[in-house]
């Protein structure tokens, strides 16, 4: 209809989002193109908003430049260095995010990586329906949450969220950041080595993007020592990969958590074959009432946007009001 604003709905069709655009937008599915590139270039002078539906599309600046009348991508998940926001927002494009509808489920999944990777539970499990229980016990596990502290890198809302957790375990809690956190009550390391020599494991909730790339490297891991455990549910790309394979196959950490990996969902096989570690294929998020409220965020931002209303949840480099455009 030709009153009817045009979206282009990119990543699977998942029913929440289709049955919620399609009323109120014309919604245009690159998923059901054959042709994608020509699908796209008939679309390119109609197209004003995008509805990102998984995180592993890549919403760039040459396929956001295809469409001079893009005005809004309303993107799935809460991390967003999928969508090049910058150049976004340079251009007056407004981009959001699905914050807040996650964050406990997200905090709940960190703690029960950071559960299974420091009492081998997984390890565990499979060693009783392996049947070798019947021969002797499991080992007792060297590590503890026991008077142990635990180092979280980064203390948004769902480093929050995981601190909370923790204190109702009873773990000591310290944080790195670049600024400390007004009104949190947990020791803040503005050194982010200092911190690792200090605690007894390691957890990063930070975003993924250029500013934290590799950001737990050789001399992070080295800082964290023989005793220490590393949990990711980050990104993929905040740890220096290669360097946390090599630093567990030299047992110079002793284990790793890891929900999120550089190249998903291909797991590199050093780690597929290691016992010290434990491997969750991207959980955090993963419920269907969790994945089904992010949803419906991606939705609500369109639907108030494309009612002349403020979308609710803009990111900080494409805010809203746009500047203006160029
Ligand atoms: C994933 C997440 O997007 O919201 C985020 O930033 O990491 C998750 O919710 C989701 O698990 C799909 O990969």
């Amino acid at each position: 209809m030709a009153d009817k604003i045009d979206v282009l709905l990119v990543g699977p069709k998942k029913p929440v989002i289709v049955d919620g655009l399609s009323s109120a937008f014309n919604l245009h599915i690159l998923a059901d193109a054959k042709d994608k590139d020509a699908f796209m270039a008939g679309l390119a002078d109609r197209i004003r908003g995008f509805a990102v539906s998984v995180s592993s599309e890549r919403i760039d600046g040459p396929l956001m430049a295809r469409f001079p009348k893009l005005e809004i991508v309303s993107t799935f998940a809460v991390g967003y260095d999928h969508v090049d926001a910058k150049w976004a927002g340079e251009r007056g494009i407004v981009v959001t995010n699905t914050p807040g509808v996650l964050t406990e489920e997200v905090a709940d999944t960190a703690l029960g990586l950071l559960l299974c990777t420091v009492r081998e539970f997984p390890q565990a499990e499979r060693y009783l329906r392996a049947g070798k229980w019947l021969e002797r016990p499991y080992r007792l596990t060297p590590a503890t949450l026991r008077d142990r502290t635990v180092g979280l890198v980064g203390m948004g809302a769902i480093g929050q969220a995981i601190a909370r957790r923790l204190d109702g375990f009873k773990v000591p809690v310290v944080y790195h950041s670049r600024k400390p956190r007004a009104g949190v009550p947990y020791k803040h390391y503005p050194d982010l080595i200092a911190m690792a020599q200090d605690v007894d494991i390691l957890l990063t909730i930070v975003p993924g993007g250029p500013g934290t790339q590799n950001m737990i490297d050789a001399k992070v891991l080295d800082a964290l020592g023989p005793d220490g455990i590393f949990i990711n549910m980050a990104r993929g790309s905040v740890v220096d990969e290669p360097a946390l394979i090599k630093a567990l196959q030299e047992k110079r950490i002793m284990s790793a958590g890891l929900d999120v990996f550089v190249n998903e969902p291909d797991v590199p096989k050093e780690l597929l074959a290691m016992e010290n570690v434990v491997l969750f294929p991207h959980l955090g998020s993963g419920s269907v009432a969790t994945r089904r409220a992010m949803d419906r965020l991606v939705v609500n931002n369109l639907l108030a946007w494309g009612s002349g209303k403020d979308p609710l949840t803009p990111v900080p480099e494409a805010p809203w009001p746009p500047k203006k455009r160029v």
